[in-house]
């Protein structure tokens, strides 16, 4: 898959990327990264990307042109996607869905905002990693790609394959513990020690549901 990203900082990228499976990914060639600066896309004096809001208020605008610009440089047909807090919220199923194109163009806000026009007439889909606010797009660009990207890299061993992943996104994961069985007074679940692999798998997706009822009753909900 290829990822481009248009972004006021290009030099934020790879970042955390390139570490782990994310890394292994990008150097495999699974994924590759083009990052593009916003700025080369202008053509005034003074490379300007921001603008006053009609209308007034506090703080810039991005402006459409060099967006717009640069979208339309690009070689990629798959979808072009606008980071935003006014976003569809990402999950598991909206990272399984986005991890079967051949690319993604991800752009990343700054600022107050960025001009409407790019997520009425430019954009294909407008994403939000979550409820809170950061100061841009390119966290939300990072956390997105990370999440499709371990989906690629094929390295997903058999405690963690897509099947297993599935069924366990409805869920909050049991608890898990390794040794000793005693630290500091406090012990390991006695069935984790019994080997009775039956009654152990039982009592984790008890615990799983349990966890899920009392932490994340949403998820019972069904999302997906
Ligand atoms: C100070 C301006 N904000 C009014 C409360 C609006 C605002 C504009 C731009 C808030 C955040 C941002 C920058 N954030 C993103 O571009 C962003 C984001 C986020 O802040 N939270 C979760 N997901 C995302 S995706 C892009």
């Amino acid at each position: 898959m290829i990822i481009e990203v248009l972004t006021l900082f290009p030099e934020l990228f790879p970042g955390p990327l390139s570490s782990g499976v994310t890394g292994r990914g990008l150097n495999a060639g699974l994924v590759s990264l083009r990052v593009h600066n916003l700025r080369d896309y202008t053509h005034d004096r003074h490379r300007q990307v921001d603008d006053v809001p009609y209308g007034g208020g506090p703080g810039m605008v991005l402006k459409p042109e060099p967006i717009f610009e640069a979208v339309r440089a690009r070689t990629g047909k798959g979808p072009v996607i606008l980071l935003s807090p006014q976003g569809e919220l990402l999950n598991q199923g909206l990272v399984r869905e986005l991890a079967r194109h051949e690319d993604l163009y991800l752009i990343c806000g700054r600022y107050e905002g960025v001009d409407e026009r790019v997520a009425a007439h430019l954009a294909d889909r407008e994403i939000s990693i979550g409820d809170y606010i950061l100061s841009g797009g390119e966290l939300p660009a990072m956390v997105l790609i990370d999440a499709v990207s371990r989906l690629l890299t094929g390295v997903l061993g058999s405690e963690d394959s897509p099947k297993d992943e599935s069924f366990a996104d409805d869920l909050v994961e049991y608890p898990h513990f390794t040794r000793p069985p005693l630290f500091e007074g406090h012990a390991v679940p006695e069935v984790l020690l019994s080997g009775h692999h039956a009654e152990i798998a039982r009592w984790r997706q008890a615990q799983a549901v349990e966890r899920t009822r009392r932490r994340r009753p949403d998820l019972l909900k069904n999302n997906r």
